[in-house]
């Protein structure tokens, strides 16, 4: 299947390229590199060496793999050109990465935000609009989404595969039924972008029937999948920084160098996980089993919800790790109850792999090998949802 992957330099997208392309697919990369670039403005760093996308691609097809093409274009300003490359290629799936994904970043400061909104309200129409534009088939569009989209206020009951039934009563006391997208309840300026995408992909779907799916994975943790570890050049980027880091690869990172883990608050917060290793998976069955086109197709790409004192508490164990709860400086709530189904994708086949602590050791052992390429200076996560909100910086 010929296979477009919009941000496909990213944390997600590299190892999605690589396992489309070895299991057959004809990949071809667009990105216009802006995830390098944000590391240059925070004076952040991969904890790995990541080549250039143009030495990573040419180890890939050195090693015997097929050749993956790469496009530099930003998807928010590039309308045109973006519009020509999908009648050029004509590809039957597009995968969509090519947002600004950080909830912290999105906070830092009005350019911030109004870039976040921009890039990837922006970016995310333009996907819609040149996909409307093709000739002939149209393309399968499929989104990563996130499960914040949900917000995390302590439903009582499992947070379904997007929509939800609701009754309203009418006025002789009739109770209608309504099927409803799940209310959106975003916690940041990145998840509320992530809201507005869905809300496109509902009138896109409807008025011109575009083929969609909206995956709304929870936090990926883990670094590398079986195709990233064939060459040192073909290595995952791995975020440890107090933007764009994640909890629990945070916390692993942490550990390695004896720095205490970062719990926010009390740790109260209940949040969905996936190993990076199932992302792959749930892209590939997502692409090669398309939906009807009747509605979005909406599924959340998530294995399991943990607490984070819990995460804390596990690197700790297996690490002697010390743990310091620290200032939340994001506005969540302290405590929350988190369950969710995952129907959808497991209805097709997907198995998901389940936290243990060989999976702990094998983050926490590669992080011990990069160890030198910390810089101790851009742990904090100093991102502070509002003014009243302190920094998250323990005492060494
Ligand atoms: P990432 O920042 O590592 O990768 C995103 C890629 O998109 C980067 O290579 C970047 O250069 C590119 N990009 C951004 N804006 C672009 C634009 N306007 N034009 C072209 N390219 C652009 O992020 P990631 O961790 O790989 O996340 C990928 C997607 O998955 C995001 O949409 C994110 O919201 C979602 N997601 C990520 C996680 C996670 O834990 N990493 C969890 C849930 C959902
Ligand atoms: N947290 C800590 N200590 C830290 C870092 C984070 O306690 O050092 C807490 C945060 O306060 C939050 C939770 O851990 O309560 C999760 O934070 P995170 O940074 O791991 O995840 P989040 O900001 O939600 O964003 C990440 C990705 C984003 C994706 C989202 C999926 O960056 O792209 O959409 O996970 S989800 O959370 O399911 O919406």
């Amino acid at each position: 299947m010929k296979v477009i992957i919009l941000g496909g330099d990213g944390f997600c997208g590299w190892p999605t390229a690589l396992h489309l392309s070895k299991e057959g697919h004809d990949v071809t990369i667009l990105d216009n590199l802006s995830r390098r670039s944000i590391d240059d403005e925070l004076g952040t760093n991969s904890l790995t060496n990541i080549p250039s996308i143009h030495k990573r691609l040419s180890t890939w097809s050195n090693l015997g793999n097929s050749k993956i093409k790469f496009i530099n274009i930003d998807i928010a300003k590039e309308l045109g050109n973006l519009i020509d490359v999908f009648k050029e290629e004509e590809p039957e799936a597009i995968i969509h990465f090519a947002e600004q994904r950080a909830a912290p970043y999105s906070m830092k400061s009005m350019t911030h935000e109004k870039y976040t909104v921009h890039n990837n309200v922006l970016g995310t129409h333009n996907v819609l609009l040149a996909i409307n534009k093709m000739p002939n088939k149209k393309a399968d569009l499929v989104h990563l989404g996130t499960m914040g989209v949900y917000g995390y206020d302590g439903a009582e009951f499992p947070i379904p595969d997007g929509y939800q039934n609701i009754y309203i009563e009418n006025e002789s006391g009739e109770k209608i039924k309504k099927e409803i997208l799940y209310p959106a309840n975003p916690g940041s300026v990145y998840h509320m972008t992530k809201c507005i995408d869905a809300q496109l992909f509902q009138f896109y779907n409807k008025n011109y029937k575009l083929k969609i799916t909206d995956l709304h994975q929870g936090i990926v943790w883990g670094c590398n999948t079986k195709e990233t570890l064939e060459h040192p050049d073909l290595v995952n980027r791995f975020d440890y920084d107090g933007d764009y880091g994640t909890v629990l690869n945070r916390f692993l990172i942490q550990a390695s160098i004896n720095y205490p883990l970062t719990v926010h608050g009390t740790g109260g917060q209940t949040r969905a996980f996936i190993n990076i290793k199932d992302t792959v998976k749930c892209i590939k069955l997502a692409i090669e089993n398309p939906p009807s086109g009747e509605r979005v197709r909406i599924a959340n790409q998530m294995a399991e919800t943990f607490s984070v004192k819990h995460l804390a508490e596990r690197v700790s164990n297996l690490t002697g790790a010390k743990i310091a709860f620290v200032n939340n400086p994001r506005n969540e709530l302290e405590e929350n109850e988190l369950s969710v189904k995952n129907e959808v994708l497991c209805n097709l086949g997907w198995n998901p792999i389940k936290l243990d602590d060989s999976g702990l050791h094998e983050i926490y052992s590669y992080a011990k090998k990069h160890v030198g390429n910390i810089n101790l200076e851009m742990i904090p996560a100093t991102s502070c949802w509002n003014e009243s909100k302190m920094p998250g910086i323990p005492t060494l």
